[in-house]
């Protein structure tokens, strides 16, 4: 058993100050008291927070951030986008997704995020045949994390068709397609890998587009227990549209009626909720997942935030496309977003919480760790030690009373804050540095230069 002093720590009341942490060697917090740091205490070198966690990410289109920004067709948009999106996938090996994927989570690490959970899809070969071993793709997503350190879930997505009602795939969609008994044999394989190195697994349906009613309920009650449950639900217009005219209900609408949507589930964007659907998420006990820099990225619209947290909705952040990496930021939009669409300020504080950061940072925590499916999202005992350390020597840090310093990072700070970050008792980042950080650098080098010359 260690004990880190934290100077400031923020706890589930808010900041405190002068908090020792025990942490015992499996790296699972077991004590938070108050008191004087200790001759043996290891010391915080700043304020301390929960690790973050990234509740949605395709790691694989961080390779293409930045990289679609330019005005090909007056109609650019989401799908547009998604073209570009396709070609990558139609290239990418198993071992350059698992060069990008580290270095991606070593750059999560940096940014402030602990965990993730992997929307994973890309499964196949080119063409759909599957790699000898079934769950490769996925072990390359392990293996990232295992290199990098950070927490994960992994999420299998199944992904069977092209649109409502059970619509055929496009060419370019087949790495993706599982039928059930695939996907289920997909996930004993995942199952295994993720036990390697204590990962761990939730279900996922890509979409309403890409899994019916049926495939639904077959993966369902083939597990029925307590994992998570992950779906991307009403992100474009487009999809409502489709959605209605296929069964005259909403998406939204259509997943509450078919099925009992309870704290398993995470609706992944649901931009576009109607006042009734935010009020049927907002007091079911789901975590919706929003991924803000990447809604803006894509032109998906602006999620009814201030209404959902009115009807006292849970939610967490995702880095999704990761054209950021950096938890600040996304809730930073996040914020941004409801001043802009309201023309007012302060948009999103809760309950008795009137500082707009608190609200956000606690309550992403809370969403994200349920998304999750991990015992994380708090410095409390039982829960994993994921500890994000900002720097207390930054003179914009230093010079400013403890109950304002999340809404100075959030507000008028940046990820070089971000100074030690800890995960399960271990620390992966120490004064901005990755042990990892070179090696994966270069084996991402030479993965871009290779899909650059395809
Ligand atoms: C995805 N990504 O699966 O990667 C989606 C786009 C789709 C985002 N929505 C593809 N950010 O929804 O069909
Ligand atoms: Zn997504």
């Amino acid at each position: 058993m260690k004990v880190l002093y934290a100077p400031h720590a923020w706890l589930a009341d808010g900041w405190q100050s002068d908090v020792r942490i025990g942490i015992d060697t499996g790296g699972t917090i077991r004590s938070v008291s108050r008191g004087a740091a200790q001759p043996d205490d290891e010391r915080a070198a700043g304020p301390l927070l929960p690790g973050m966690p990234n509740l949605h990410s395709h790691a694989f289109q961080r390779a293409m951030a930045g990289l679609a920004e330019e005005a090909l067709n007056p109609e650019d948009s989401f799908w547009t986008w998604r073209e570009l999106m396709y070609r990558l996938v139609g290239r990418l090996t198993p071992e350059q997704v698992q060069a990008i994927a580290t270095h991606l989570y070593i750059e999560m690490l940096k940014g402030g995020y602990t965990a993730v959970a992997e929307f994973h899809y890309l499964h196949h070969q080119p063409g759909g045949t599957a790699y000898a071993n079934l769950a490769e793709m996925a072990e390359r997503i392990v293996g990232a994390a295992e290199a990098s350190g950070i927490g994960l879930t992994v999420l299998p997505a199944f992904y069977a068709h092209g649109g409502f009602g059970g619509q055929p795939l496009a060419e370019k969609q087949l790495r993706f397609k599982n039928d059930v008994a695939r996907y289920l044999k997909l996930i004993e394989g995942i199952d295994r890998a993720c036990r390697r190195i204590d990962a761990q697994w939730g279900l996922c349906f890509h979409s309403l587009r890409a899994a019916t009613e049926a495939d639904m309920k077959a993966v369902l009650s083939a597990h029925g227990g307590e994992r998570p449950i992950h779906i991307h639900i009403a992100e474009q217009t487009k999809e409502v549209q489709d959605c209605l005219a296929w069964s005259n209900r909403r998406p939204v609408e259509w997943l509450y009626d078919k099925f009992e949507i309870d704290r398993r589930w995470c609706l992944i964007h649901a931009t576009h909720a109607s006042p009734d659907e935010v009020h049927m998420m907002g007091h079911s006990e789901a975590v919706v997942g929003l991924c803000p820099t990447t809604e803006a990225n894509l032109g998906d619209g602006i999620f009814p935030a201030q209404e959902f947290l009115a009807s006292n909705g849970a939610f967490g952040i995702g880095s999704d496309s990761h054209v950021s990496v950096s938890a600040l930021e996304e809730l930073r939009w996040l914020e941004y977003g409801q001043r802009l669409k309201h023309e007012r300020r302060n948009r999103l504080s809760g309950g008795n919480r009137p500082e707009v950061a608190d609200t956000l940072y606690t309550a992403a925590l809370q969403g994200g760790a349920q998304a999750m499916g991990q015992h994380i999202g708090s410095i409390a005992a039982g829960k994993r030690a994921d500890l994000v350390v900002l720097d207390g020597a930054h003179p914009m840090l230093a010079s400013v009373a403890p109950a304002k310093l999340l809404a100075r990072w959030l507000f008028g700070g940046n990820d070089g804050w971000v100074k030690d970050v800890m995960v399960g008792g271990k620390w992966l980042v120490k004064d901005r540095h990755h042990a990892g950080e070179e090696a994966a650098h270069q084996a991402f080098s030479a993965a871009m230069s290779a899909l650059m010359a395809t």
